[in-house]
Order: C-alpha cells, then sequence, then structure tokens
C-alpha cells in the first residue's frame, strides 16, 4: 500500500488525470462503458492494476470499491466512481460531483417475515445485522432508537435465520434475495446510484481536465437520458404540439409538401417519453419517429 502511493504520487507530477475504478463487481463494467462512451479507450485490456488512456490524458487504477474514497481523499486518484453507498459509510474528505444513474438499489431494513412491524419503534432493543453501520447507526439515531448493530462483512441476509440479529439493513435491488431468506423489508433508509467523487484540493491543470471529462460524461448522460423526435403536425395545432415538445431550445418546424401540415423536430426527455406521446397522438400528430441520441452537448 505505502510503495503504491508513494508510486502513484511521483507519477501526479505528470499532468495526468487519475480514475480509481472498481476492479471487479458490480460497478466495473458501467464505468469502463461510461468512459469509452466519453470517448476514452484504454490500451491495457488485462486490467491488472492500471490502465493508461490513448486519446485523453487520463490513467485508471483498479481497486476494490471500499478502498476508493480512502485514496481519493489522500490524493492517490484524483476522482473516483463508487456507490453513493460507500461514499456515505466511508465518510471520507471528497466531493460528490456527479451522480451517474448506474448501479441504483437503496439500503433498507429487513426483518422475518412472519414478525408484526408497526414502525421504526419496533427496532428498540433489536439486534440488526450489517456492513453498513455508519449509515445505519446515523439514521436509528436520529429517530431516537438504540438498537445493538452488528458488523458483518458479507452474507448479512442469513443473520435472522441463524439467530445472531432480529433484523438487518442490507443493499435491496431487486428484492428476491430478502424474499428467498424469508425477509420483509420493511424501511428504506437510503437510495443509492454510482457517483463520481473528487479529492478537494485538484491542481490547477488536473482540474482543467476534470473539467472536460465531465462535460463528456454529462453529454454522454444527457444522450441517454434524451431522444430525438420528428413527427408529422397538422398546422392548426402546431401550437399546442410545439407546447408538449419544447426541445433544447426549441422545436424545428419545417413545412410539408401536403398544404396544412408541418414537420416538426424536438428533443423529448426519456423520463416523460410516454406521457408525451400520448399526448401528441390526441393532438392530432402523425408519422411519429423518435431516433436515439448518440452524444447531446449540453
Ligand atoms: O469486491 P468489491 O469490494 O470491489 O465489491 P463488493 O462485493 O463490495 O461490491 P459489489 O460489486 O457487489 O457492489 C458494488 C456496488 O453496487 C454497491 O456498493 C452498490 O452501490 C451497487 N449495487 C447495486 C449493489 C446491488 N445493486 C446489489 N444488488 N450491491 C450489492 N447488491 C447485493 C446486495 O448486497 C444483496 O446481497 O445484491 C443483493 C440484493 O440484490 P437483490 O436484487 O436480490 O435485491
Ligand atoms: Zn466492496
Amino acid at each position: 500500500m505505502q510503495i503504491l502511493q508513494t508510486f502513484f504520487r511521483y507519477k501526479m507530477v505528470m499532468k495526468t488525470l487519475r480514475i480509481a475504478i472498481q476492479k471487479s463487481g458490480r460497478l466495473s463494467e458501467k464505468s469502463l462503458e461510461l468512459l469509452k462512451e466519453a470517448g476514452i479507450s484504454l490500451n491495457n485490456g488485462s486490467r491488472k492494476l492500471r490502465s493508461v488512456a490513448q486519446s485523453f490524458p487520463l490513467e485508471v487504477i483498479y481497486l476494490r470499491d471500499d478502498d476508493i474514497p480512502q485514496y481519493v481523499e489522500d490524493g492517490v486518484a484524483h476522482i473516483g466512481i463508487v456507490g453513493e453507498n460507500v461514499y456515505a459509510e466511508k465518510e471520507c474528505d471528497v466531493d460528490l460531483l456527479e451522480r451517474l444513474g448506474f448501479s441504483r438499489c437503496r439500503l433498507s431494513i429487513a426483518i422475518p417475515k412472519s414478525e408484526p412491524y408497526r414502525g421504526l419503534e419496533e427496532m428498540q432493543g433489536k439486534r440488526i445485522a450489517t456492513s453498513y453501520p455508519v449509515i445505519l447507526g446515523k439514521y436509528l439515531s436520529e429517530h431516537g432508537i438504540r438498537a445493538e448493530v452488528h458488523v458483518l462483512s458479507g452474507s448479512v441476509e442469513l443473520a435472522p435465520s441463524i439467530g445472531i440479529a432480529d433484523a438487518i439493513f442490507d443493499i435491496v435491488s431487486s428484492g428476491s434475495t430478502l424474499i428467498s431468506n424469508g425477509l420483509k423489508e420493511v424501511e428504506t433508509v437510503m437510495r443509492s446510484e454510482a457517483v463520481i467523487i473528487a479529492n478537494r484540493r485538484i491542481g490547477k491543470e488536473e482540474a482543467g481536465l476534470l473539467e472536460q471529462l465531465l462535460f463528456r460524461i454529462r453529454s454522454v448522460m444527457a444522450a441517454s437520458n434524451n431522444k430525438y423526435i420528428l413527427l408529422n403536425a397538422p398546422n392548426e395545432r402546431l401550437q399546442e404540439i410545439i407546447r408538449v415538445i419544447p426541445g433544447m431550445k426549441s422545436p424545428t418546424v419545417m413545412p410539408l409538401a401536403e398544404e396544412g401540415w408541418s414537420s416538426v423536430h424536438s428533443v423529448l426527455s426519456e423520463k416523460r417519453f410516454w406521457e408525451v406521446i400520448d399526448r401528441l397522438k390526441e393532438l392530432g400528430a402523425q408519422g411519429i419517429l423518435v431516433i436515439p441520441i448518440e452524444k447531446m452537448i449540453v
């Protein structure tokens, strides 16, 4: 660890932005994909310890996700991609720069499904097993609950069935792990997704590189959250249709060869997609085409 840190500190003189991502796990693939979509190709397929990007002054170091906040705080990496849950649990002195929208999950309290549950008061004096004692401890103390928190590093969901805890506090995604262990989710404490965290004392040149990288990442995310839409609109409903799809600035409107009709081009947010399509149909729009956007410069 010491040698590794000295090595990376020395290398930092070379004005390369260094990002820490998870070596292998639920965040790895999506983190690499995001870099790729941001135009950053890596020259080291084996992903042993680090890779160097070819088209951008970026170096990637691969770590366990739990170690990333500390490495970023220490300045070994300038930035890192971790789950918001790990960022919150580690309480490191780093900035949260951007939420990335992948690896979404929640951290919840769960109890055996046969147990009654009337509210958080039920947890008073109970034994709760978790790998996230900091987040849980804060939540319980904010709500005036005194419970025994048992820290386990894995297989937390087994704790009630083997009698070492009355409840668990763990990550839930689909909920199937809880169901197959005879548990039910009773309190959602936090929602999490992958985030970019950053060292608070980044040098001027690296900060410039970071801005460029963030600009690319935001463009990739905006593109995946939006669609390009083309449709034919009867002129008498044109103003109403334009109000439904205002686009980035305003929609492009062009007359069709057929009298009384216009072609409208705009950008549509993924979140409002079906609601907007239904409304457009009600307003008489025809020939609606929806096309993915590769990059969106925001
Ligand atoms: O080896 P390393 O320490 O790097 O990885 P890790 O094993 O600690 O983490 P990993 O790869 O499992 O998860 C990395 C991050 O992905 C987490 O910190 C979360 O931010 C996020 N994430 C998203 C999840 C899940 N979804 C998830 N479902 N992390 C873990 N799970 C596990 C959970 O622990 C539980 O056992 O999946 C189970 C629940 O899933 P469902 O779908 O059955 O509810
Ligand atoms: Zn981990």
